[in-house]
Parts: structure tokens; C-alpha cells; sequence
């Protein structure tokens, strides 16, 4: 395998469930997830890798060189966001798979074994939460509960997994350390004409789980004093939402409401009911504390005005976790080796990485993303800084399989 090798696969995998303006749209367990699962175990097993799927639909391509030694993990996530961007997440599946065949030859025999793991659903954009799949993996999420989550169709994992064909019962490398490498999806990077980014630390992050409740009734037949329109409401709740972030520095917090339902969704009549899921990150927990108990009080008082009842509740409450100092040095250390230079940065994305980093010393790296844009089909970092991402994950790896 060579950087051209991983490039023509990197820009075949960018073509399955292609959205019209260069993005991807393969959502966790749709029928576009599927295929980008075959094409991974065609790939890995035409390799000579062992392909387990284990009970959440994690996929691990396993190689082992030292018989009963454990596994070095290395990988990410082939879903995406729904109109996503064909870098998030692909693009370290891709570069993990071919770590193998370039790491430097030790001339001994490795002290770990290597495995490449595409996660399920670490997007959670069809099944909330997100992270699923290395959440559960590292028993930070318990796994019936996470299969029977549904999507926004009534859909469950687990039925959605059964549909693909990645409901598997085998069983999970026993694993000693985690490295994966991703798009930076901010600006920072490119801000800073840097090469690579060290992860050193995850952002605070929760989400407010909204439910409005008005009262249905017909748009033109009722008197405006006599409406209860949960729609009204809930507008003012996602302006709330943006407008709590200007009591802090610039960008301390930033959050939006991603998600949107609405009962019954007919024009003619007024809403009964409105879903709205609001997405909280700040490098600080209690300016997200603060920004929530602000954003209580007003929605409070909002439902008095309204006369309708508004429920706010806590989920996916994930706090900051740091990643070891050794791992820090050790990918600095090889990017020297490799030529590249480095900053230490904090992620406010979500990634695999935070959830493995609970149970194994994990390593996460970024390379630039252009304009800092992600999660949308404008997504784009340039093969040069791919292929110098693809060089330093198999520095660090081959440093973490010889132990
Ligand atoms: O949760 C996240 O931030 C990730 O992109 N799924
Ligand atoms: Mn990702
Ligand atoms: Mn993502
Ligand atoms: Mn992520």
C-alpha cells in the first residue's frame, strides 16, 4: 500500500451514498452505510485481516502477528451526517487500513497485535446519541439500551443493524491503546498554518431535550387570544438558545438547536407540539451550567406566558476528558520524525477517541480542515495534508504496536 494506494481508496469511498455537491450521505444502518460496510470487509479481508462485527455493529479488522498478544486499536467512523462531508470520519478508517502495510519493519516481532475499527454510528444524527459505538464498546453506554434506541421513523438500532446485515455477535479485540486520526472540523489549524493537531482535551458538551406543548387547533377558524401555538414558542426557545451564548466572552459557548419536530406539521392547522434538541459545548462546564439555568428561567417564564407546557431534559451530558501526557509526547515526538509541525488543541467535536480514552490511553490527531467547515457537503481538506496525517498516524502506530 502506498500514499497513491490510499488515496484512490480514500476517493472510491467518497463516492458511496455521494450527495450532489461532493458530500455523503450515509446515516448509521441506512441501506448507504451498508455499502460503505461491505466495501470496508471486502477490504479488509482481502487484506488478510480477520473481520469481526460484535453486537453494536462496530466493524474490526483484525491482524495478528504475535499469537495472544492484545490489539493496538486504530480507526474512526464511516458514518456520516445527513448531507454530511465525505472527510468526517472516512478519512481515519482509510488511513488506519493502511497503516499496516507501511509501518517501518521493527525486524521483531511486534509486542501487540493491530486491528482497524470502523465504529457504529458515532455521528448519532439517526440515533441520538452519538458516539454510540465506542461509547458502548467502552462501557460508557449500556448496549441493549443504545439497540433500542429509535430513530425519528420509530426505527431501532437494533432492527436497522438486523436490516443491514451488522447485528454481530463476534467477539471485541481485547484492546491496550487507541489512535485515531481526523478531520480538525474548526479553523484552527488552518488559522495557524499547522500541520497536525495533538488532541489534549474534549470540550464540556450536553444536550437540552425540549418537548412544547400547545394546543391544536384550526388556523383560521380560531380567534388569535384563544391559540396556544407551541410553533410561536418554540422560535422564541431556539433564538434563546443563540442569544444565551452573548452573556459570555466570544465563543466561551457555542450551541444551536439542530433538531426540529412538529406535531401535527399540517398548514392548516395551529402546532400542538414541538421537539427541539439544543446542543451546548463550552471549554469551561459551568459557563454551560450557567447558560443553561439562564436558559431555564426564561423558558419558565415563557410557558407562563403562553399558557402551554414546556419540558426541558438533560441527555448526552459528556464532561471534559484529557487525554495522557505520554500519548501527547510520543505524537509530537513522531511528528518531528515525519517533518510536521504540531500545536496541542481541545476538540469540540465529539469523537471515538474521547470515548476509548476512558478505558485505554488513546492518541487523537487533526489535520486541517478548509474554512474550519464540517458536517456539510462544503467539507474539504487536500490530499497533501492527508497524506502527511497518513504518515504520521503509521509513525505513531507502529510506536504503539512495538510496545
Ligand atoms: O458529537 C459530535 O460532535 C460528533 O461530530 N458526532
Ligand atoms: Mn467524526
Ligand atoms: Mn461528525
Ligand atoms: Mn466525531
Amino acid at each position: 500500500m502506498s500514499s497513491a494506494d490510499f488515496l484512490t481508496d480514500f476517493h472510491h469511498v467518497a463516492t458511496i451514498g455521494a450527495t450532489p455537491r461532493q458530500g455523503v450521505d450515509r446515516q448509521a444502518a441506512t441501506a448507504e452505510d451498508a455499502q460503505s460496510r461491505a466495501w470496508f470487509s471486502k477490504w479488509i479481508t482481502d487484506a488478510g485481516y480477520t473481520l469481526h462485527v460484535d453486537g453494536i455493529g462496530n466493524m474490526f479488522g483484525l491482524i495478528e502477528w504475535t499469537p495472544g498478544a492484545p490489539y493496538v486499536l486504530v480507526g474512526s467512523h464511516l458514518d456520516s451526517q445527513p448531507l454530511g462531508g465525505r472527510f468526517d470520519g472516512a478519512y481515519g478508517v482509510l488511513a488506519a487500513r493502511n497503516v499496516d502495510e507501511l509501518m517501518r519493519a521493527s525486524g521483531t516481532a511486534p509486542s501487540f497485535n493491530l486491528a482497524v475499527v470502523n465504529w457504529f454510528n458515532e455521528e448519532g444524527g439517526r440515533f441520538a446519541p452519538s458516539v454510540m459505538g465506542s461509547s458502548v464498546f467502552a462501557g460508557l453506554f449500556d448496549q441493549e439500551k443504545m439497540l433500542d434506541v429509535t430513530d425519528l421513523a420509530g426505527v431501532t438500532a437494533r432492527a436497522a443493524l438486523a436490516e443491514i446485515g451488522y447485528l454481530g455477535t463476534d467477539p471485541r479485540p481485547v484492546t491496550v491503546s487507541y489512535a485515531e486520526i481526523h478531520i480538525e472540523q474548526g479553523r484552527i489549524l488552518e488559522r495557524e498554518e499547522i500541520a497536525i493537531g495533538v488532541v489534549d482535551r474534549s470540550w464540556y458538551t450536553q444536550k437540552l431535550d425540549i418537548e412544547v406543548l400547545g394546543e391544536q387547533s384550526h388556523t383560521g377558524a380560531t380567534a388569535m387570544a384563544d391559540r396556544h401555538d407551541a410553533l410561536v414558542a418554540a422560535a422564541k426557545i431556539i433564538l434563546m438558545v443563540r442569544e444565551v451564548t452573548t452573556d459570555f466572552a466570544d465563543e466561551a459557548i457555542v450551541s444551536s438547536v439542530g433538531q426540529l419536530t412538529l406535531e401535527p406539521n399540517s398548514p392548516i392547522v395551529v402546532a400542538r407540539r414541538v421537539r427541539l434538541v439544543a446542543d451546548l459545548r463550552s471549554g469551561d462546564p459551568q459557563i454551560v451550567q450557567t447558560a443553561r439555568a439562564t436558559l431555564l428561567e426564561k423558558i419558565a417564564a415563557l410557558a407562563v406566558e403562553h399558557d402551554i407546557q414546556i419540558t426541558v431534559t438533560d441527555f448526552d451530558v459528556r464532561p471534559i476528558r484529557y487525554f495522557p501526557e505520554n500519548g501527547l509526547q510520543l505524537a509530537e515526538a513522531a511528528a518531528v520524525r515525519a517533518g510536521l509541525s504540531t500545536r496541542r488543541i481541545q476538540t469540540m467535536a465529539g469523537h471515538d477517541s474521547v470515548a476509548m480514552n476512558t478505558i485505554v490511553p488513546s492518541i487523537m490527531l487533526f489535520i486541517p480542515s478548509v474554512d474550519g467547515v464540517s458536517h456539510c457537503e462544503r467539507e474539504f481538506t487536500t490530499d497533501t495534508d492527508m497524506v502527511a496525517g497518513l504518515a504520521l498516524l503509521t509513525e505513531v502506530t507502529t510506536d504503539l504496536v512495538n510496545g
